[in-house]
């Protein structure tokens, strides 16, 4: 089944990125997906006051929503869920999971939406439809059973879609269990944010709003792939280019989203090639070289400014904020004043005159932003990169007033909405005293198991029992074979899901599939229709109503399902209203407003304000929620090691027609990859530096030494624009490649960005 090799080709994409390539993109995702017409009456609501908030990415959205407020990967998005294509029981009929198996991610998701509940049959290797009951019942007895043995060797993974409804009563279910291992997507992505901006600045999430972008001066983006991952955002983007604020970008890849872009709703961008150019300055930066790009930019401005005190002139940081409202500072400075430019050079793959050039904008802008995503937060050092921006922003004083502040860009739609209502694995996190007095139990105190540590449970044997709220976790996570043959010695896998993945055709002990509904539909209960909410990156929380029909009657809203398993495997508690909440929605705004009444306060009453309801931010009032009290300087950890000059730094990457492991298509337009996702990214001279061709099959293989190989062999090599030393292939692709312990180092997410590996040219 596997069509994934057949020879990508090179020219370089030369459209922008939005513009008609874009309205076309959408057309044919819309007719490929099916449902052409419920999907062209769900976009003209797609983030309109009424309508849903897009399934996509999480970017802000505006109080003043365009016609059509809504991106070509939105529109993909929507179609992807709205499709008509169904994986029926007669589907899973003809289908054994061993063939299921060898079916790629596109192929799986083709097969459509999910209808019926299914459990898996040994016997015949396949699944079987069951009514409700029996399912609830059956996941019910073997939950409670596994709570009688070990409450804790039972996960509940959340993916970041679920609403904050459904994400209460997930956190609560857990609790009520009897454990705190609510590991969630966000444990993959920015949980180096967590942990990082807690401790500088005292909040775990950006500072930045929508109406930031009218009044910022210049803009620093580092790792963050706009044009695909939040194509929203070059609207701003693209009007604060008109007003002539400067871009720089920090990336190892040319990113069409960031080089240029045309506005498919401004008529005159469309008629005329006068696209925008996004970025001013482009710095593409090692993968991995952002600490050394940073403390350039950093050594740069306080060396400036000691050079402007000893000639009496203007100064260049702003001292009073950082007498005022820092500690830190010395320590910094003196570390920053020590690094070595050949050492930031060496490890940056950057200039000292480009970045010295950087630093300069920087200086002259009032207010800045700084922007990141996944390219700062996936390394071992994601914490620090982190926290080098914050420090970057600390020296002006860019955190706490208008068009300045920390921006970084979520992932999945509500992702920072489940962490807001209590998923989360960090008890002190969570307001456990909270729930003990409005549910009358005892809740666990105990640290719960993330993502890695979950990984690590699977593959010791001592995680027995896996609930799934969404996600596609052994193809999100690192390690996939080996994960996947632990996977098989759990005693219950229950996956709650939309479209079929990888991770529903591994069976793990007794095994069961549930259809939920998306967010883009329907969702009627006894009391009605319901409305949802979900929180966006700037942290507004935002009311969302289906629009579509759901794609099978027989298919329960994920809230339903949670309070079902709930119901089934825990004791009853009457101060816990399952029924009651599954029946209107509202109450359990009630419930989430009666746990955070500062975060909630009046919620259902304001939760449909244009643009969204913003959570309060202290950081951004400049009120420092730190140890001190104080926004706190970090010093940096020594840059990442030099490895052995054979190494190359392998970083994953998402193409332009994929969300996450759900893949729309083998094309990454933007790249100019056609018709296949198995490629290698690399540098002409490291290509022959190999003995390397231009279409050769690669042999990839981790160079960490733990007793497992780790290797790829089905990789062509394709000539590529970025630094030496660097490569790059597709998520989740090359998940297999990623050891399990090659994590950032404090918040543990996975280094995704920065595997080390060699590469050599494959057994014919
Ligand atoms: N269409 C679409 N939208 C999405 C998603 C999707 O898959 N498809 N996924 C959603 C999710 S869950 C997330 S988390 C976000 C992810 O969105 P992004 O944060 O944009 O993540 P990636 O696309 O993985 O990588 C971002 C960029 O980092 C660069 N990069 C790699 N290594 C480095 C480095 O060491 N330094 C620097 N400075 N840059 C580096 C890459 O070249 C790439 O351009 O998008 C969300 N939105
Ligand atoms: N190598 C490498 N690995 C990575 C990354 C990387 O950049 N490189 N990125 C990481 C990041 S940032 C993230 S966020 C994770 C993503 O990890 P996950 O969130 O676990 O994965 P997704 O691919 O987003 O999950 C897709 C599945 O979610 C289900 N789904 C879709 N919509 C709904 C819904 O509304 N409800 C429910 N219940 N299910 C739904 C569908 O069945 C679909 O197959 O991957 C991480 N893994
Ligand atoms: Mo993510």
């Amino acid at each position: 089944m596997d069509s994934q090799n057949t020879a990508p080709t090179l020219p370089p994409y030369p459209h922008p990125a939005g513009g008609w390539g874009s309205i076309k993109a959408v057309g044919v995702s819309v007719v490929r997906d099916g449902a052409p017409l419920a999907t062209v009456n769900a976009l003209r609501k797609q983030n309109q006051p009424g309508g849903f908030a897009c399934v996509s990415c999480a970017w802000a959205k505006s109080s003043k929503p365009k016609h059509a407020e809504f991106c070509e990967n939105g529109a993909k998005a929507t179609a992807w869920e709205l499709t008509d294509k169904r994986a029926e029981p007669d589907f899973f009929a003809a289908h054994t999971l061993s063939e299921l198996r060898q079916w790629s991610d596109l192929e799986l998701e083709g097969a459509g939406r999910l209808t019926e509940p299914l459990r898996y049959d040994p016997t015949t290797d396949r699944y079987q439809s069951v009514s409700w009951d029996e399912a609830f019942a059956g996941i019910g007895r073997a939950l409670a059973a596994q709570r009688a043995a070990d409450p804790r060797a039972t996960v509940f993974y959340a993916s970041g879609r679920a609403s904050l409804e459904t994400s209460y009563m997930y956190q609560l279910l857990a609790r009520l269990y009897g454990n705190n291992n609510l590991p969630d997507s966000s444990n993959m992505c920015h949980e180096s944010t967590s942990v990082a901006l807690p401790e500088t600045i005292g909040v775990p999430v950006g500072t930045v709003r929508l109406d930031d972008f009218e009044h910022t001066d210049a803009i620093f983006f580092f790792g963050q792939n706009v044009g695909v991952s939040s194509p929203r955002m070059l609207h701003q983007l693209q009007q604060a280019r008109q007003r002539n604020v400067p871009i720089v970008t920090f990336n190892p890849l040319k990113e069409v989203g960031l080089v240029h872009f045309a506005n498919p709703q401004s008529p005159v961008q469309m008629l005329t090639p006068a696209e925008t150019a996004i970025s001013t300055q482009y710095l593409q930066v090692r993968n991995g070289g952002d600490l050394a790009a940073l403390t350039g930019l950093c050594k740069w401005l306080i060396e400036a400014d000691d050079a402007a005190r000893a000639a009496q002139t203007a100064p260049v940081l702003d001292h009073g904020f950082v007498a005022e409202h820092t500690q830190g500072f010395d320590a910094f400075a003196a570390a920053m004043r020590a690094a070595d430019w050949a050492e930031i050079e060496r490890s940056s793959g950057l200039t000292r005159a480009a970045l010295e050039q950087a630093a300069r904008t920087y200086a002259q802008a009032r207010a800045v932003l700084g922007i990141y995503g996944m390219g700062l937060t996936q390394h071992r050092e994601g914490v620090a990169n982190v926290q080098m921006v914050s420090n970057l922003l600390l020296l002006r004083g860019n955190i706490g007033r208008p068009g300045a502040g920390i921006c970084p860009v979520r992932g999945h739609s509500n992702v920072q909405g489940q962490r807001t209502v209590g998923i989360t694995e960090k008890p002190e996190l969570a307001p456990l005293d909270k729930l003990a007095e409005l549910y009358a139990f005892e809740p666990p105190r105990d640290k719960g198991r993330n993502t890695v540590a979950t990984c690590e449970g699977i593959l010791d044997g001592s995680v027995r029992a896996f609930v799934g709220l969404g996600g596609n976790f052994l193809r999100a996570t690192p390690d996939t074979p080996r994960l996947a043959a632990a996977w098989r010695k759990l005693d219950l896998s229950v996956q709650v899901a939309t479209r079929l993945n990888f991770t529903h055709v591994v069976p793990g002990g007794d095994t069961w599939l549930l259809p939920c509904l998306g967010r883009i539909e329907i969702d009627q209960q006894a009391g009605g229709p319901q409305t949802v909410s979900v929180e966006d990156s700037t942290g507004c929380f935002h009311a969302s109503d289906g629009v579509a029909d759901p794609a099978a009657p027989s298919i329960r809203s994920e809230a339903a399902i949670v309070a079902a398993i709930a119901k089934a495997s825990l004791p009853p508690n009457a101060r816990v209203p399952w029924d009651d909440w599954v029946a209107d929605y509202a109450r359990v705004r009630d419930a989430i407003e009666a746990t955070w009444p500062d975060v909630f306060e009046g919620f259902n009453q304001r939760f449909r304000a244009p643009g969204g309801l913003p959570k309060p931010n202290a950081a951004r009032e400049r009120k420092w929620e730190t140890a001190s009290g104080k926004a706190q300087f970090q010093r940096p950890p020594p840059f990442p090691a030099e490895t052995d000059a054979r190494v190359l730094r392998l970083m994953t990457l998402r193409s332009d027609d994929q969300f996450n492991t759900s893949v729309y298509s083998l094309d990454d337009r933007f790249r100019n990859i056609w018709g296949t996702r198995k490629v290698l990214f690399m540098h002409p001279q490291d290509m022959a530096a190999r003995g390397l061709a231009d279409g050769d099959m690669a042999e990839v293989t981790t160079a960490i030494d733990d007793g497992f190989l780790r290797q790829l062999t089905d990789l062509r090599v394709v000539p590529f624009d970025l630094p030496r030393g660097s490569v790059g292939g597709y998520f989740p692709e090359c998940n297999p490649l990623m050891p399990v312990q090659h994590h950032a180092l404090q918040s543990q997410v996975p280094a995704a960005k920065n595997i080390p590996v060699h590469v050599a040219r494959a057994a014919a």
